[in-house]
Order: structure tokens, then sequence, then C-alpha cells
């Protein structure tokens, strides 16, 4: 039998470039240790990012990995995983990623409940590209792109992935890595779409405060908490007094892979192995 896997059987040979004390370390540190405890296979694994400083990722970890292009890491995941329903893929990228350009495949992804996780590490700011404004930045907010504070209203991406049926949403900070780490492997582990907003600061535009800030904010749910009711889990989104930490809501429905397997595979005769024979499912598709 050969050996476990540990954290440093995780690690590329690349060394991560962020700035002192962002806040993605926090969240690659505990990307490897879910890794670990999964026992995830790197031959069998994908994680894939668009483009922006949380979407170096991908290139600091040993799996298979892609860095694409910004804003359609969702598009390139579900390919990904449709093409290899047995591989666990993992979407990662930033607030600007997946919240502007990218944004309207989320809603997609969800309601198809494409077996992925997609992480998104938000900092409220596009930092990459030298701190301008993105949709998470709180309201009156002063950055590179409003000089007089933040004028449009702060999007919330937890009620967003709520209303969008996500079937699993979790929200979690990077400075409280073991509660990343939970939540990543949960995530992984859910059959569907899974979506974590980790909090993750960006020192240089947000400032290092940042986490203090945050950390003042953070309540975790606790085991009486009910994760299938989703009017509870917009109440819990709708407070933004707090930031409530933890698995906010979680429902098990059909996979995509799962309803297609269904409903024309199982048409199909199939091998003794449980594929489905391919001439037989052409022929479905003859006059
Ligand atoms: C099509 C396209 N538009 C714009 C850009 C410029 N761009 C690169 S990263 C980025 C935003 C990065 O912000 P975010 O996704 O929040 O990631 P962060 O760097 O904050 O981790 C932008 C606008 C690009 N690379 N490609
Ligand atoms: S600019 Fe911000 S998000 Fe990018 S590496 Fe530096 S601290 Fe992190």
């Amino acid at each position: 039998m050969s050996e476990p896997l540990k954290t440093t059987d995780y690690k590329s040979n690349l060394k991560p470039i962020w700035c002192p004390g962002c806040g993605d370390f926090g969240v690659l540190s505990a990307i490897y240790k879910a890794f670990e405890e999964l026992q995830l296979q790197p031959e069998n694994t994908a994680v894939c990012s668009g483009i922006g400083c949380s979407s170096r990722l991908p290139g600091y970890i040993n799996a298979y990995t892609f860095n694409g292009i910004h804003g359609r890491v969702l598009p390139f995941a579900t390919g990904v995983k449709m093409s290899h329903p047995e591989a666990t893929v993992i979407a990662v990228g930033g607030d600007g990623d997946g919240f502007s350009i990218g944004a309207g495949h989320i809603g997609h992804v969800a309601r198809k409940n494409i077996d992925i996780t997609y992480i998104v590490m938000d900092n409220n700011i596009y930092g990459l590209t030298k701190g301008q404004a993105s949709p998470t930045t709180p309201l009156g907010v002063r950055t590179k792109t409003t000089y007089y504070g933040n004028m449009g209203m702060t999007f919330n991406p937890v009620r967003m992935l709520i209303a969008y049926k996500a079937s699993f949403v979790a929200r979690t900070f990077a400075g409280n890595p073991k509660h990343v780490q939970k939540m990543i492997v949960e995530a992984i582990q859910h059959p569907g779409f899974s979506f974590v907003e980790i909090l993750s600061p960006c020192v240089t535009f947000r400032g290092k405060e940042q986490f203090k800030i945050i950390r003042d904010k953070v309540v975790y749910l606790n085991e009486t908490h009910d994760i299938e009711d989703e009017l509870k889990a917009f109440d819990i989104a709708n407070n933004e007094e707090h930031f409530t930490l933890g698995v906010i809501y979680k429902k098990r429905r059909p996979t995509y892979y799962e309803i297609v397997m269904e409903k024309v595979t199982a048409k199909a005769k199939t091998h003794s192995n449980g594929t489905p024979e391919i001439s037989k499912l052409l022929d479905q598709f003859q006059p």
C-alpha cells in the first residue's frame, strides 16, 4: 500500500509572490491541508482559475492546474468536469473575476448543479490591477476608481448564491485557516455545486487592519443551524452587521451529470462495467 500523501506533496515548485501578509496565503495553506485530509490524488484533481492575485493560486498546487482568462473560470471548470466526471474539480478566483466580468456564469453553474467547488477569495478590491473598486467594495470606500467614495451598493455574494439555488453555500475567513480547511473539505465532499466565499484581505490596497475589522465582526454558526432552511439562510446573508461563518445552506439534489446519466444513457445499452455503449447512444439520434 502506498504512503498517505502529506501537505508537501500538494506543493508545486513555484513560490507564491503575493504581498507579505496577503490573506491568500492563509487560503493556500488551508487548501494544502484540506487536500491532505481528503487524500486527493493530484492526477485526479484539477484546480482552475481566471486572472487576478487570487487566481495565481493554482500555480502553487501540484495537480492539474490552469490559469486562464479573466472571468471565465466557471465555463472552463464545467468543461473539465463534464469530460472527466470522476475528477475533483475546483475553481478559484477573486471577487472581481467572479462577480464583475464573470458574474453571468455563476447562476448557470449553480442552477445546473455542476459538481465543482468554487472558492472566491473576496478582498473587496481588484488587487492585481492595483486597487480599483469591485462589486464587493463597501459603500463609501475610497479606491482608485471611487475618488469620492464608492457610490454603488455593495454586492452580497452569499445572498446571490442562495437566490441562484446553489446547493452548498459557505463563508469563511482567511484569518482562521482551520475553519477555511473545514469549509473546503465539506464543499469538496458535497455532490453538486459548492460555493465558498473566503474573506481574504488585500493588505496592500485595503490595509492590513482589514484582518482586525473582519475578526471583530465574525460570528460562527453552531450545530443548531438548520442548513436546509433557505429562508433562514437568507436571514443570515442579510445580516450585514456580522460576518456569519460556516455552512449557511446545503441541500442534496441531483447533479447535472447524474441527471444526464439517468435521462440519456439509462436508455442505452451499457457494457458490463456500467459505461454506456456509444453506438447505442448514437442510435438514439438517428431518424
Ligand atoms: C478580459 C480582461 N479584462 C480585464 C483584465 C484586467 N484584470 C486583470 S485581474 C483584474 C481584477 C482582479 O481582481 P480580482 O478578481 O478581485 O482578484 P484579486 O487580484 O483582487 O485577487 C482585472 C480587471 C483582464 N486581465 N482581462
Ligand atoms: S495586491 Fe492585495 S490581493 Fe494582491 S497579493 Fe498584494 S495583498 Fe494580496
